[in-house]
């Protein structure tokens, strides 16, 4: 049995993913951010950067592990699946597990930040941002263009991207003319382990339709509360 401590976030989702495609058991520890949880002390020594996700294997002497590429990881190599195991396969997908860590996933985080979230409106930060996202999407979509997956056969590498891509409209990034980006994003929509680990721990709604504008402003304004922590 593993234990998942996360919330409805892109990091939250790769790990929930990836447990509803590799069919392990998990139990889901709702961890409430905006109540600051991720910093009480009992989470902390669980993960000592005081964020989410984080898993505990309780087959595997407890051992917890936290930042949600070293779960990726873990979970693929526990189970043998979503990552070949020889070392060119393993560094493919390393490599794109990587551009997603250093490159999407703090880009896209930064332009919610300033695009939604900071109490002023710095156009340069703003663009900045954008700019660079859009820059990695198009990395991603020549990948794309060549090969069905980013790393070899589906793995970790999309799921960890996909997870942070699919919410580009909050970011306000657009992913017009990428085709290849485009088809690959439908692909990962239609798995059954990806539409089910998006919904853990909860169901988050379209924040960009404008049907849920008022949902949008609640999650922005408890994003600023975090920004001032
Ligand atoms: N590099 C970390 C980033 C984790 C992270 O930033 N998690 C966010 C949610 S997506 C969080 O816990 N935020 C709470 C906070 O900022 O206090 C990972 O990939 O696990």
């Amino acid at each position: 049995m593993i234990e998942l401590y996360t919330a409805p976030t892109p990091n939250g989702w790769k790990a929930s993913i990836a447990l509803e495609e590799l069919g392990l058991p998990y139990e889901v520890h709702v961890v409430d951010l905006l109540a600051g949880e991720q910093k009480h002390p009992d989470y902390v020594r669980l993960n000592p950067n005081g964020r989410i996700p984080t898993i505990v294997d309780r087959d595997a002497g407890n051992l917890a592990v936290f930042e949600s590429g070293a779960i990726l990881v873990y979970l693929a190599e526990k189970t043998g699946r979503l990552m070949p195991s020889d070392p060119a396969g393993r560094s493919r997908v390393i490599q794109w597990l990587m551009f997603q860590m250093g490159g999407v996933g703090p880009m896209m985080g930064q332009a919610n930040v300033f695009f939604r979230y900071f109490p002023e409106k710095l156009q340069p930060a703003i663009d900045r941002y954008q700019n660079e996202c859009r820059r990695l999407f198009e990395v991603l979509n020549t990948q794309l263009a060549a090969h069905e997956w980013l790393a070899g056969d589906y793995s970790i590498a999309d799921i960890a991207n996909w997870s942070w891509v699919r919410t580009h409209a909050w970011s306000g990034v657009s992913i017009d003319g990428l085709d290849h980006l485009q088809r690959w994003m439908g692909q990962l929509a239609a798995r059954p382990a990806c539409q089910r680990g998006v919904e853990v721990p909860v169901r988050v709604p379209n924040l960009t339709d404008e049907s849920n504008s008022d949902a949008a402003k609640a999650f922005a304004k408890g994003a600023q509360t975090l920004l001032q922590r």
